[in-house]
């Protein structure tokens, strides 16, 4: 009976694809077989999941490589100009139900699996989730790249093709293990090699002056090493499935496989350790959230990708405009996702100066035209600085040229603007000196772009008065912003179907394009028999994710209690550590007095620490063991339980985020530039706890004061705090919960036979300073939580927030933010694939 449910309910949605793909579920069924035999090499009887997997993908590529050649030939032919994206990381997650949604096929999909006696979602759940990236900015390139290809803008994503993504996350005994992320060892459907498109990539060595005939001076690099880049083609399918875009990862290799020349041992060997190091370059990403990590290794990934992608860019132009320079800045602009990227300016300059022989003034005037940079944080320790001796070791033309773009800089701008200011001179040069002489990366990318962008209104606002003030008075409008968003195909129509086809009832089917046609529901907040229907697929959502936590955690949760949600890194600026007091304080008011009038609730937290932020693991050690005693605690009679799901990714975040009643959005105020998992909650009908940070002010304004749970220090607030000398025992003394609960961390309470084990997260909210003001804003989210409490208590005023939170968050749309860099950066045109 569920299958012709299922059958009957999706017909529409299965004749709507054949209208386009002209494909049954029998013939995808055919499909799936066919390429069972052919391309797997196996049949019906013997095949794994991981084969039928495997199958079903060859199945979906048939259309989707189709469209992708189809696309880069009309991008050609046009001859269009186009974004090259640029960014190190890509956290692409699945592809497969992502895929059939926006070819429209995930019915069709679906019932032939059926067919095959197969689950779908089971065979999903075969797929490595493609781990490329770290977080939120990772995660942003993804949303963007599938919103290019939705609104049919000709763009490239250019990255790192690594071997390793974000390290797998176990929980042992509550503390966090890392183990290596082997996302393709056996292969990757989605991807395609081209070996015709590979580039070689100098490295090291040193830089020979020449004088020409003419007395003009010539640079001329010679470098140490040659570095192969392979790209790796992975095409990104728009909805509607009419512009397929490419996202080119580049993966490293020796120029040869070894010297052929070296006959003896030793030589053969020495040639195989040449190897070995020219392969680490893309073998792993770097785990780090908002740290910079300063390696060398790390400068050389950002080189050698940087250098591909613009090699890359360059053959293409060159295809259709030969050696003539001028229209290049009108086909060509490079987005930089972060500071990561930088170099990317220098290396056109050498290009176009040491190779082309532009003369100074032409190359700069190409730069500038070409390049705009996104900043993503604000954090001190996340602002990218290189060593000058590192930089000269590996990049010495480079460094070369980064002097000279500084020079006029300094001379040409600076001087006329601040004359005779050497403070505002040496604040705003490339090179930092001091005891090490530093390359900034953030002041290169601003002198070397048009366009700068923050990442909320908020945070680009403070980039503007903060971090970049003189630059904003020397180039006014350069500075600008663009807030943040989410792909709604990935993050509700693919995540939550149940909730996707209830509001397809009530909205145009095309919402998933038009995010803002959810602002219908605002006339069904107060409907009863809509209300119910709304809060019913939450259940279901919750009773699905119970099982995941079972599964993983063997805790039991019941689905009818609160379930609220903190999923991202682990970072204290995004203070887990609050959270977590909080469930404390919670626990010990329930121990006190155990008719403590609270609703159940169930606390869940996902997030990976970096593997050497040390106070991070302290925290996620400090949850499980919370958790430990919390959820045993027959006392308490499972009015709260904590849960701390290993190893957050995307394809778990597609399993949370659709069960979650409340969102907790907690940073101190200032410190998230912008947070797109909070967009995410709120669109699958969470209820957002949250500080006026990010884009949290902007989800506030668009859902309504009413409807999201506002606490905490202004960013105002927090500077005057600062500023007025912030002691954090003045909280501790002054509140006697707070007291009470901080001082647990010192006993053996949570760590049985080991007092003290917790300890070093007391001492660094009192002894080492606060510096994220846990303290300062604990009785006012305490508060908050209070206020919650009372509003999922009364059933018909929870689901109305609800309700309006999905209605309200069209804003939030990747696909508005990518608009927005249209018309206000890139200066792009659709075009249109047949
Ligand atoms: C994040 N940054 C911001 N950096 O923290 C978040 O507020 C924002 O929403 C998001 O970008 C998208 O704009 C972030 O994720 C990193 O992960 C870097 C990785 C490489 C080292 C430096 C941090």
């Amino acid at each position: 009976t569920k299958s012709t449910t299922r059958r009957k309910k999706s017909a529409s949605a299965v004749s709507a694809s054949i209208a386009q793909f002209g494909m049954t579920p029998e013939q995808f069924k055919e499909c799936v077989v066919r390429h069972l035999h052919v391309s797997l090499g196996t049949d019906e009887n013997k095949a794994s999941k991981k084969a039928w997997w495997n199958a079903t993908c060859a199945a979906v590529n048939e259309i989707v490589f189709e469209r992708a050649t189809k696309t880069q030939k009309t991008h050609f032919q046009k001859d269009t100009r186009a974004v090259h994206y640029l960014s190190l990381e890509f956290l692409m997650g699945r592809f497969l139900k992502n895929n059939l949604t926006n070819i429209g096929l995930t019915e069709v999909a679906a019932q032939a699996l059926e067919q095959l006696d197969l689950d779908f979602n089971e065979i999903c759940e075969e797929e490595p989730d493609m781990a490329l990236g770290n977080g939120g900015l990772g995660r942003l390139a993804a949303c963007f790249v599938d919103s290019l290809a939705t609104l049919g803008y000709p763009a490239i994503g250019y990255g790192i093709h690594y071997e390793h993504g974000l390290f797998t996350q176990e929980i042992k005994h509550g503390r966090q293990l890392e183990r290596p992320d082997s996302w393709r060892e056996y292969g990757n459907p989605w991807e395609i090699c081209r070996p015709e498109s590979i580039q070689e990539i100098p490295l090291y060595g040193y830089v020979e002056t020449k004088y020409d005939e003419n007395g003009r001076i010539h640079k001329e690099w010679h470098p140490g090493r040659i570095i192969k880049g392979v790209p790796w083609d992975i095409p990104v399918v728009g909805y509607g499935a009419k512009t397929v875009n490419i996202l080119r990862l580049w993966e490293s290799r020796a120029s040869d496989f070894f010297n052929w020349d070296v006959f003896n041992a030793g030589g053969y060997l020495d040639a195989q350790v040449e190897n070995v190091q020219a392969e680490t370059i893309s073998k792993v990403l770097y785990p780090n959230d908002n740290t910079d990590a300063g390696k060398e290794l790390r400068l050389i990934q950002q080189y050698f990708f940087c250098a591909c992608s613009i090699k890359d860019i360059i053959r293409r132009y060159k295809r259709a405009h030969g050696d003539n320079w001028d229209n290049f800045p009108a086909q060509v602009v490079m987005q930089l996702n972060d500071t990561h990227p930088a170099v990317a300016i220098p290396e056109l300059m050498r290009i176009l100066v040491d190779r082309a022989e532009l003369d100074w003034d032409k190359a700069w005037g190409i730069c500038q035209k070409v390049f705009a940079y996104t900043n993503h944080t604000l954090l001190p320790e996340a602002l990218e600085k290189w060593s000058v001796r590192l930089f000269e070791k590996v990049l010495p033309r480079h460094l070369e040229i980064i002097y000279e773009i500084n020079s006029r800089f300094l001379e040409e701008v600076v001087e006329p603007a601040f004359p005779d200011n050497d403070e505002v001179k040496r604040k705003l040069s490339i090179i930092e000196e001091g005891h090490e002489k530093m390359v900034r990366m953030g002041n290169l990318c601003v002198i070397g772009s048009f366009k700068v962008n923050g990442v909320a209104e908020i945070h680009s606002k403070l980039v503007k008065s903060d971090l970049f003030p003189e630059f904003d008075k020397i180039w006014p409008g350069k500075l600008t912003n663009v807030t943040n968003g989410v792909t709604p195909r990935r993050w509700l129509k693919s995540c939550n179907p149940a909730l996707s086809n209830l509001i397809s009832k009530h909205v145009d089917e095309d919402w998933p394009v038009h995010l803002d046609k959810l602002q219908k529901l605002n006339d069904l907040a107060d409907d009863k028999k809509f209300q119910k229907e709304f809060m019913q697929i939450k259940h279901d959502n919750k009773v699905e994710l119970a099982k995941v936590i079972k599964e993983l955690t063997n805790v039991d949760v019941d689905p009818t209690a609160l379930f609220d949600i903190q999923i991202k890194r682990l970072h204290e600026y995004k203070r887990q550590q609050l959270n977590l007091i909080h469930i404390m304080a919670l626990y010990r008011r329930l121990l006190q007095d155990p008719d403590y009038d609270m609703p159940k609730r169930v606390f869940i937290f996902g997030a990976k620490a970096a593997p050497g932020y040390y106070m991070a693991k302290e925290i996620v050690y400090a949850i499980n063991k919370v958790a430990d005693k919390v959820n045993n605690d027959s006392r308490i009679k499972d009015k709260l339980k904590v849960v701390f799901l290993p190893n957050y990714r995307v394809s778990l975040a597609e399993k949370m985020i659709p069960a979650a009643d409340v969102s907790e959005q907690i940073s101190l105020a200032g410190k998230e530039a912008s947070g797109t998992g909070n967009m995410k909650l709120a669109l699958n009908g969470a209820v957002t706890i949250g500080t006026l940070d990010g884009a949290n002010i902007e989800i506030a304004e668009e859902a309504g004061e009413d409807n999201v749970v506002i606490f905490g220090l202004t960013v105002d607030e927090v500077k005057a705090k600062k500023a007025e000398g912030y002691n954090p025992w003045d909280y501790y003394y002054a509140n006697e919960e707070l007291k009470a609960v901080l001082d647990w961390f010192d006993t053996d309470y949570f760590t049985p036979g080991k007092p003290g084990e917790l300890a070093e997260i007391k001492r660094s909210l009192l002894d080492y300073g606060d510096t994220y003001m846990t303290l300062a804003d604990y009785a006012s989210y305490s508060d908050a939580h209070k206020k919650i409490d009372a509003l999922y208590q009364d059933s018909a005023k929870w689901a109305r927030m609800a309700i309006v939170n999905t209605a309200t968050m069209g804003k939030f749309n990747s696909d508005r933010s990518i608009q927005d860099y249209v018309n206000n950066i890139w200066k792009l045109d659709p075009c249109n694939v047949e």
